[in-house]
């Protein structure tokens, strides 16, 4: 993957990554009502053994852990109702049936460092053609990778629709 990314690195920290290619498909993360700055970007990228993710988020709540459950969502609208603003994200993108965390939409946590995330991770679990128009979500609690079926993860608080 030297090939595909570049990071600059300056006295304030690492830069945002930049890419040689344009990626094959993005989502823009808004946070909910109860955290209106919360903002990302996420970009995926086709490699021939998986997807490369590359996400960027800021002004996350300050949590105890700092961890963040992080998935992609099989629903197609980032809408909801009174109780769950996200609610039509619907559960995780999971086409094989499997338990969590053997979703296909299974993503390694966010780290928030003062609020500020960045994270790189291939995966192999599915194609950018089976993902388009879907959702990212970020959930308040960490994942703990166990409960069923979404590892306890709480209450969607940002997200974003993957688009070409
Ligand atoms: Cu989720």
């Amino acid at each position: 993957m030297g090939d595909i990314m570049t990071f600059t690195y300056n006295p304030n920290g690492l830069s945002k990554t930049q890419m040689y290619y344009d990626p094959n498909a993005r989502a823009e993360i808004r946070g909910g009502e109860k955290h209106p700055s919360l903002n990302g970007e996420v970009l995926f990228y086709q490699l021939e053994n998986g997807v490369l993710i590359v996400a960027s988020v800021d002004n996350l709540p300050e949590t105890q852990s700092g961890f963040f459950s992080f998935h992609l969502h099989e629903g197609v609208s980032c809408s909801g109702n009174e109780t769950d603003e996200f609610a039509d994200a619907g559960a995780h993108f999971n086409p094989e049936k499997t338990p969590h965390p053997e979703h296909a939409g299974d993503f390694p946590p966010i780290l928030s460092s003062g609020g500020s995330a960045y994270l790189a991770f291939v995966t192999d679990r599915f194609k950018i053609r089976d993902i388009i128009g879907r959702t990212i979500i970020i959930h308040m609690n960490p994942d703990d990778f166990t409960t069923q079926p979404s590892g306890n993860a709480g209450e969607k608080i940002a997200c974003g629709t993957i688009t070409l």
